[in-house]
């Protein structure tokens, strides 16, 4: 019953996730389980799996979607079963920026591991993200960007959490194509990842601390 979600996952198939979720609950699994031993692990395989180069980024768009149908099935019984998100993320693509696609990858990823996403998508202003994180009140802020001219737009990001006394209470993640480690460190950010999976870790070890 797990194994054949986990497979559905791995196959990245969204009709099959749901109606084999739906089979489990009717069976009697409990919710966390499908969640933690089921879902949660089959995309941690498809994140390593990437990583390592054996799936490439439509494969991992696949198993996010096919992931997201089994959680649209899974939540009301979490939800009913009393069972918290991880922690809450609020995520977006910076002022100036189109580019969503990654974005959504990160927070399908990061929905598919437990935590509540709040995606405010692209062209995000520094005032929109503050008024987001004083509204939400997220464990984490995620700013995306794929061009070299809108990553200059991140620092202004986090001045504006400062400025409104916010930097504090939430830890600032990065990332995007043109992003990196040492650009994160430069801005004051407290962590970038490279990519979905990476995301997905940077999140659970900050959200832990
Ligand atoms: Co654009 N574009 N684009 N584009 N585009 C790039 C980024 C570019 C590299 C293409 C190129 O020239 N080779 C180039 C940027 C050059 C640069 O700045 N260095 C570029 C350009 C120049 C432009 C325009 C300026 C073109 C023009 O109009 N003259 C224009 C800008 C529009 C704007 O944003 N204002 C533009 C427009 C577009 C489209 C609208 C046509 C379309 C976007 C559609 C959409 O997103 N809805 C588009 C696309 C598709 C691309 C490419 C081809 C693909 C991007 C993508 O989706 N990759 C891209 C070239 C390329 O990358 N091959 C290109 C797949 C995606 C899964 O990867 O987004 O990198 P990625 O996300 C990864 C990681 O980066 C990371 O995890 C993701 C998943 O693993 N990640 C995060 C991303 N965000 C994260 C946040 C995190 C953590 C990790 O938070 C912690």
């Amino acid at each position: 019953m797990l194994e054949e979600i986990r497979e559905a996952v791995l196959d990245g198939n969204a009709a099959a996730v749901p109606v084999a979720v739906e089979r489990a609950l009717a069976q009697g699994a409990d919710p966390s389980t499908i969640l933690d031993e089921a879902l949660i692990p089959a995309l941690d395989v498809v994140g390593s799996e990437y990583e390592s180069g054996i799936r490439y980024v439509p494969e991992m768009l696949a198993s996010a979607e096919a992931m997201k149908a089994g959680m649209s099935i899974l939540q009301p019984s979490l939800v009913a079963a009393g069972v918290q998100a991880k922690g809450r993320v609020v995520l977006g693509t910076v002022t100036g920026d189109l580019h969503d696609i990654g974005k959504n990858l990160v927070g399908m990823m990061l929905e598919g591991a437990g935590y509540e996403v709040v995606d405010l998508g692209v062209e995000v202003s520094a005032e929109r993200f503050v008024e987001a994180v004083r509204e939400h009140t997220p464990d984490i802020l995620a700013l995306s960007a794929l061009l070299t001219t809108t990553m200059t737009n991140m620092p202004a990001v986090i001045k504006a959490l400062e400025k409104a006394g916010l930097r504090n209470t939430t830890r600032v993640v990065v990332g995007g194509a043109p992003v990196t480690q040492r650009f994160a460190e430069q801005i004051g950010a407290d962590g970038y990842a490279v990519d979905a999976p990476s995301a997905v870790s940077l999140v659970r070890h900050l959200a832990s601390e």
